[in-house]
């Protein structure tokens, strides 16, 4: 605790009073200019609105009440159109088409702050910033007492560079329970970020109910012990027996995708297959290659558990849980995985050899490709699109899948007319040191080299060599948190931030804008933020940033 305190000094010592009176937005605007003079908010302040914006006004009133201790009118007032109403305004109305889904412009005078967008996600997004041009205080959970609650008058113009801004979480290796995975979605909000990639299954758990395949979380949530090394109290995921893991059920899951909603962010949810699926197989050995038995053990690398793509019951099985996964998610993508599958099984596998012979299939990786051709097949006759990682390409990729680049692959696959995500481990890998120094750090992965975060901010998602024709299928970047080595919320968080601030940054600013001292500069006065709102960080790369 003494630690902690000491440090929370350091970071707040480091804003002089000159920094701290400009604004410092994290992601920074598109376009912003400063003015003279200031808004300030009391508990007078009226806040209009039109019936569309309700709801994003309710967020900011819910905000600024939990710190300022201001009441605000619940429902916010009716907005008549009159621009120059005092106060602050939220609407749809009037706004600049041109800002696209989720740009929004921000008008502060001194007798008022207007807020416009075309989309809720703009005005949601428009608070956020907003919020970031109080005092950090205004992130309090408690009312605070004698700040003077103003903000700069300015006017901004902002807009995403990429559409898809994303985090990552593995539930798999450690398990994180539905609270924590809201917390992370109030981060993400607060960075502008849009997409929670929510990693479910993998060798060492499956955390999805799917009603049809009970013994999937009967059986493939639970194991002995926390494992990867790790210390039994390092975390509290224990089940009444003891074993450790744990798993959503379709009700937690429902309410997880409307707390997403409602923060603008869709949740793309991860199925691995047809490797990494050691978990699933323990509960179904029936669809593996040897018919098992598998166990699930807690630790690293890359273990046999795949299935058997020679067993068409395997695809019923497949196809089963997918339309369970496509009741719970709404979104338009479903992730299958596809990484690191152990080949030498399917080599070994006389049934699979004869497959490869009757499909004409050269080697395993087109039985790979054959495999994903035909579960998305299935996936785009729901409606959905398939995304897979980098290892998707080998073999043939299938028809309308999106690649997630891990590996590489991302200018192949645009070229060829696909979509991609970009999060290559050498700039987005959350789960690498974040500091050369790794004997002062908590356990991280340890087949990687470290990942600073200057390197993540200086990260550019479009390929070099990608002619301008193909850039529109660079959908944008995310953050990837693998949790082999992080067993609870609090190292989680440490993971994260504030590499995740970076990556929101390279995901939304213009690249043009790009400056790492501004950047420290914003973000010396974010971690106050970041204090209020009760979220770890590494704070050595704040103190001493490299
Ligand atoms: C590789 S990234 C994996 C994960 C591990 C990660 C550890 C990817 C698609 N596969 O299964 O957790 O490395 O850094």
């Amino acid at each position: 605790m003494k630690s902690f305190i000491i440090a929370l000094c350091l970071v707040a010592a480091t804003v002089s009073a000159a920094d701290a009176q400009k604004p410092a937005v994290i992601p920074l605007p598109q376009e912003m200019t400063l003015e003279s003079g200031y808004f300030t908010l009391t508990a007078d302040t009226p806040i209009w609105t039109d019936k569309a914006s309700r709801k994003t006004a309710a967020f900011l009133t819910a905000r600024l009440r939990s710190s300022t201790g201001f009441l605000f009118a619940s429902r916010g007032k009716p907005f008549t159109g009159s621009e120059t109403a005092n106060g602050i305004v939220l609407t749809c109305r009037n706004a600049d088409p041109q800002l696209g889904l989720e740009g929004y412009e921000l008008t502060i005078n001194s007798n008022s702050v207007v807020l416009r967008a075309p989309t809720q996600a703009g005005l949601f997004y428009g608070v956020q910033t907003l919020l970031q041009l109080f005092p950090p205080e205004i992130f309090s959970s408690n009312v605070v007492a004698n700040v003077d609650w103003r903000v700069p008058c300015l006017h901004i113009r902002d807009w995403p560079r990429f559409q898809w801004r994303g985090l990552m979480l593995d539930v798999s290796r450690h398990y994180f329970n539905k609270s924590e995975i809201e917390s992370l979605l109030d981060a993400m909000a607060l960075h502008k970020l849009n997409t929670f990639h929510w990693h479910l299954t993998d060798d060492q758990g499956w955390r999805i109910q799917i009603k049809k395949y009970p013994r999937l979380t009967e059986v493939g949530a639970w194991r002995k012990g926390v494992g990867f090394g790790l210390a039994s109290n390092s975390t509290t995921a224990y089940g009444p027996d003891g074993r450790y893991g744990g798993f959503y059920t379709p009700k937690d899951i429902h309410e997880v995708v409307a707390y997403a909603t409602a923060r603008h962010i869709t949740v793309v949810p991860e199925i691995e297959m047809p490797g990494h699926s050691t978990a699933a197989l323990a509960a179904y050995p029936q669809y593996s290659c040897t018919g098992g038995p598998f166990t699930i053990r807690a630790d690293a690398g890359i273990f046999n558990g795949i299935y058997n793509p020679a067993n068409d019951q395997t695809f019923v099985f497949l196809d089963g849980i997918l339309s369970g996964v496509f009741r719970m998610f709404p979104g338009k993508y479903v992730h299958v995985g596809g990484d690191e599958v152990p080949k030498a099984t399917w080599h070994n596998n006389p049934e699979c050899q004869a497959l490869m012979k009757r499909e004409g299939l050269k080697d395993e990786k087109e039985l790979q490709s054959w495999f994903t051709r035909r579960i998305e097949r299935y996936v785009s006759s729901r409606g959905r699109t398939l995304v897979g990682w980098s290892e998707i390409l080998q073999g043939g990729i299938a028809r309308n899948a999106t690649v997630m680049d891990w590996t590489g692959g991302a200018t192949e696959a645009a070229r060829a007319g696909h979509d991609v995500v970009m999060s290559p481990t050498g700039y987005c890998y959350f789960d690498f040191y974040q500091s050369t120094n790794h004997s002062a750090e908590p356990p991280a992965a340890t087949w990687a080299p470290s990942l600073l975060l200057s390197r993540v901010y200086s990260f550019d998602p479009m390929p070099t060599n990608l002619p301008e024709q193909f850039q529109s299928h660079i959908l944008g970047t995310q953050g990837n948190l693998w949790t082999e080595h992080v067993p609870n919320l609090n190292h989680a968080e440490y993971m994260i931030f504030p590499r995740e601030c970076a990556i929101a940054e390279v995901a939304w600013s213009p690249k043009s804008s790009r400056d790492w001292d501004d950047f420290i500069r914003r973000l010396r006065v974010h971690a106050q933020r970041l204090d209020e709102l009760g979220i770890n960080y590494r704070h050595a790369s704040i103190t001493t940033p490299e």
